[in-house]
């Protein structure tokens, strides 16, 4: 509201609106400007989860709780601007899963999508609709929406991954769906690498044969570290840097050569040693886990060191610049995508 109004009207506004409150009406006049701000103006606030703190609270999780009583042991890394959602961002969520050896996270399925992206531990697995995916440090994995999974470490280490989801965006739209398989794995349908050979390699099986078996929205699952490094490895020795990205690979789906789910965009980047990137905001909240170096995150004037698996979550709309002091490479997954289809993606680039 901006005119001044007489005191009188005033007066008798507050009268009004005392009197419609019961029946839920409401002057959009007093709110309209928290409504539709200029810019963004999210509640979240830039933070850093420190990689081995959280590592400690999740092991003393682990003698205290199993994978099964829990259903889905996992730490939630809650954004402290939204306290109670269990958001990392406003969109997304985020968390870190552990799996001691001989455990099994029983067997379900969900609307939500997620993504699993590797932090300790080898030889664990997820499997989706049956197939197992074999997880190594830095792989990313996918469990898409109302895809069957479970996971278990059938290695002799303790395995921790970050799941990210789309739990909050979900949650909007009041589209929550889930249910258990009846036994605690789901049984084995394919050899673990049968996607990979059947959709990975530009090529897919006839569509309406007995071998297309996978949904063919959502083929691939497993995008290994050992595959990816080298190719974000090869681009980082054969051109220059982008000033506000550095060396920058998004995942695809290779069904339509977009992002990885409809709801979530992935990416890793590259920034060269006494790299410092250019001042950029975008409208995406990102989750970023730095995968090797050190360096640091300036967020809004708010300096923030970065260490190697450590998690940093930064919000909408607030100007951001990493700065590598050694070669820093870094995995970031936001709703880019789901922005994108919605026509409401922006960025601004210094
Ligand atoms: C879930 O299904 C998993 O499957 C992990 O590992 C975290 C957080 C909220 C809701 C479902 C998993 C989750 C989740």
């Amino acid at each position: 509201m901006s005119a001044a109004l007489s005191n009188d009207a005033a007066t008798q506004l507050k009268a009004l609106y005392a009197e419609m409150q019961p029946q839920s009406l409401y002057p959009l006049w007093e709110v309209l400007s928290a409504l539709v701000t200029p810019t963004p103006r999210s509640p979240a606030q830039v933070h850093r989860w420190t990689y081995a703190d959280a590592r400690d609270y999740l092991l003393r999780a682990g003698d205290l709780i199993t994978a099964a009583q829990a259903e889905r042991r996992v730490l939630i890394m809650e954004n402290p601007g939204l306290p109670g959602t269990s958001c990392a961002t406003s969109s997304l969520y985020a968390g870190l899963q552990l799996i001691l050896p001989g455990e099994i996270a029983p067997c379900h399925r969900h609307a939500q999508c997620a993504l699993r992206f590797v932090m300790e531990g080898e030889g664990a697995f997820t499997a989706v609709d049956g197939e197992k995916a074999v997880m190594r440090p830095f792989d990313l994995v996918l469990t898409p929406g109302w895809q069957w999974h479970d996971h278990g470490n059938t290695s002799a280490q303790p395995m921790i991954w970050l799941d990210g989801l789309d739990i909050p965006t979900v949650m909007h739209f009041d589209a929550s769906f889930a249910e258990h398989w009846p036994e605690s794995a789901h049984p084995e349908t394919v050899p673990p690498g049968d996607t990979t050979l059947r959709y990975g390699r530009n090529m897919r099986p006839m569509r309406g044969t007995a071998s297309d078996r996978r949904p063919g929205a959502q083929p691939l699952f497993h995008y290994p570290y050992s595959e990816w490094r080298e190719s974000l490895e090869n681009l980082a020795q054969s051109g220059d840097p982008d000033p506000h990205f550095g060396h920058a690979l998004e995942f695809t789906n290779p069904a339509h050569g977009g992002a990885v789910m409809p709801t979530i965009s992935a990416h890793v980047r590259l920034l060269p040693a006494g790299f410092t990137s250019r001042p950029r905001l975008s409208t995406d909240g990102t989750v970023f886990v730095v995968v090797e170096g050190k360096g640091v995150a300036r967020v809004g004037g708010k300096e923030i060191t970065l260490q190697e698996r450590d998690t940093l979550v930064v919000p909408s709309w607030r100007e951001l610049v990493f700065q590598a002091d050694t070669e820093l490479v870094l995995f970031g997954y936001s709703d880019r995508v789901a922005q994108e289809k919605l026509g409401l993606f922006r960025e601004h680039r210094s």
